[in-house]
């Protein structure tokens, strides 16, 4: 076989070479080195350089070309990927102004949007190249992805590292693709956030969700209201000790979150599921008294008290200091499963609480059971249904409101739901979630009548009443997080259960990589 001399990449002309190298379709067999990886999410759009083998060497550098305003976020992206890629091959992999063995350009055309990319490996080089730094970081988990498994240890690993000479065109379906994380049932620490971040940024997830203040734990430390974590914080579900982030920690989860291009939505649960709170302060009851700390796992017991002002003075500065510590536009005030306030009382509690997340400058999100009052505008529900008739309604009356609705629907993409009868933690209120279940669904369809314009995307919700560490906690989001965060990735027609499941095959030799703990599930062919 005749060999091309290497060339310099040359990050002008990519897009025309896009257009005019030959062509095969992914999946398709290669004349020969690697194989063909196996995305999740899918992209948009690939197609495999048949005969070229890109390889990774000592030598190779990693080169950023964005303009003076994109430079700083474009060079962390750089220094993310390089620094990932010397722990595993050893290689300096230097970064390095303008072109390198490895490109990453923000000059590309706006049409990208800002978290689509194009990325071209062939024999002499990879060019990844977006509109934005977050389309340069989506791109890159891409390449993260195209390289071998191993690359993603945490230890020195022997190479070749290698990559089948590819091209792809890639840019998400939905703009809303988030992971929630209970941390009030059962706490987690800021270093067990941050790898919950790792693994969902790697499947392209663009938001996580922390679900910070419940019955069982207030988690987020509120200056004017001390109390909430040093007694409220102190416990979690089985009488353990609980724990909180004081300012200096959430501020550390939103920073490293943010240099994965993930937004923080802060969620502090009102008015049921508000014991932690209740507890703490006497003068937030009715009756003036108050409960004790809460261990258990029922919910719907706990109201703050809808008639009292200070219910309102308190929520003014809860969400003003939550609000303060949060760069992203949403925050989430919870709503659901209000079954200790009268119906009438929840009516009136809503749009007040509402009205304070907005005068604090933030979108208000909600449980579906919000959609039921009138919202400010930009509002976002977030549907928990299980195909029942009433929750379907309250998507369709949020959208009817002009909200947008985000998608969680308890019976596929709730992840503490067991696999099957024998998982040996996990709830089953909203029946059995195998990984087939967790993915076989459209989100822009699954409620009938709700205008595709008014799905904002997906969500996946880790509920932790039963996952006391974090090894239980990845059980049971992996393998099924990775397939909502393709639902919400990747086009409808390219949604099938089949071509998946070989797909999510070759991610278990990632996880082994990552020491992810992943529940191995008997009906896919790991690899
Ligand atoms: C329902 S769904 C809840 C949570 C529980 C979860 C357990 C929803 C908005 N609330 O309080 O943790 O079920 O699966």
């Amino acid at each position: 076989m005749k060999r091309h001399r290497p060339r310099r990449p040359f990050i002008g002309l990519l897009t025309a070479a896009l257009v005019a190298t030959p062509l095969m379709t992914a999946g398709s067999p290669a004349a020969a080195g690697p194989p063909a990886p196996a995305l999740i999410p899918k992209p948009s759009s690939q197609r495999m350089l048949p005969g070229q083998t890109f390889t990774l060497q000592s030598s190779s550098t990693v080169g950023v070309i964005a303009n003076s305003k994109e430079r700083t976020a474009a060079h962390k992206v750089a220094d993310q990927l390089s620094a990932q890629l010397r722990r595993t091959t050893g290689f300096p992999l230097q970064v390095k102004q303008g072109a390198g063995t490895i490109s990453l350009s923000t000059n590309g055309p706006s049409s990208l949007g800002a978290e689509g990319y194009q990325l071209r490996v062939d024999r002499s080089a990879v060019a990844v190249i977006a509109a934005t730094p977050q389309g340069l970081f989506r791109g890159v988990t891409t390449l993260r992805q195209l390289l071998p498994a191993k690359a993603d240890a945490a230890t020195r690993q022997t190479g070749p590292w290698q990559i089948a000479g590819t091209t792809i065109s890639d840019s998400p379906r939905y703009a809303y693709r988030g992971a929630m994380l209970d941390v009030s049932r059962h706490f987690f620490s800021v270093a067990e956030v941050k790898r919950y971040i790792d693994l969902a940024s790697l499947y392209k997830l663009n938001k996580l969700h922390l679900h910070l203040a419940d019955d069982q734990g207030w988690r987020i430390q509120v200056d004017s209201w001390p109390r909430l974590t040093t007694y409220g914080g102190s416990l979690e579900v089985g009488g353990t000790p609980g724990g909180h982030y004081t300012k200096a920690d959430f501020a550390e989860i939103v920073r490293y979150a943010a240099d994965r291009f993930m937004d923080v939505i802060p969620e502090i649960d009102t008015p049921g599921h508000t014991n932690a709170a209740l507890a703490s302060y006497a003068d937030l009851n009715c009756d003036g008294v108050a409960p004790p700390l809460y261990t258990g796992t029922d919910v719907g017991f706990s109201s703050l008290c809808v008639g009292k002002d200070i219910t309102y003075s308190f929520l003014d500065d809860v969400f003003r200091e939550v609000a303060e510590q949060t760069p992203g536009d949403v925050v989430h005030l919870g709503g659901d499963e209000a079954h200790s306030t009268p119906h009438s009382d929840y009516l009136t509690f809503v749009p007040k609480a509402a009205g304070l997340v907005a005068k604090h400058g933030k979108r208000v999100m909600g449980w579906q059971e919000i959609a039921e009052t009138p919202l400010p505008a930009g509002s976002i529900a977030q549907y928990w249904g299980t195909d029942d008739a009433r929750s379907q309604d309250l998507a369709r009356q949020a959208a009817a409101q002009g909200a947008k609705v985000v998608m969680s629907p308890a019976n596929r993409a709730y992840l503490d739901m067991k696999y099957n009868e024998d998982t040996p933690y996990g709830q089953d209120w909203a029946g059995l979630v195998s990984v087939e279940t967790a993915y076989s669904w459209n989100p822009s369809t699954l409620v009938p009548d709700l205008p595709e314009s008014a799905v904002a995307g997906v969500e996946a919700p880790l509920w932790s009443e039963t996952l006391d560490n974090v090894d239980k906690a990845e059980f049971m989001a992996f393998p099924r997080l990775p397939g909502i965060a393709e639902l919400g990735w990747s086009q409808a027609s390219d949604l099938n259960w089949a071509t998946y499941k070989d797909r999510l095959a070759g991610q278990g030799s990632r996880w082994d990589a990552l020491s992810v703990n992943f529940y191995r599930a008997p009906e896919i062919a790991w690899r």
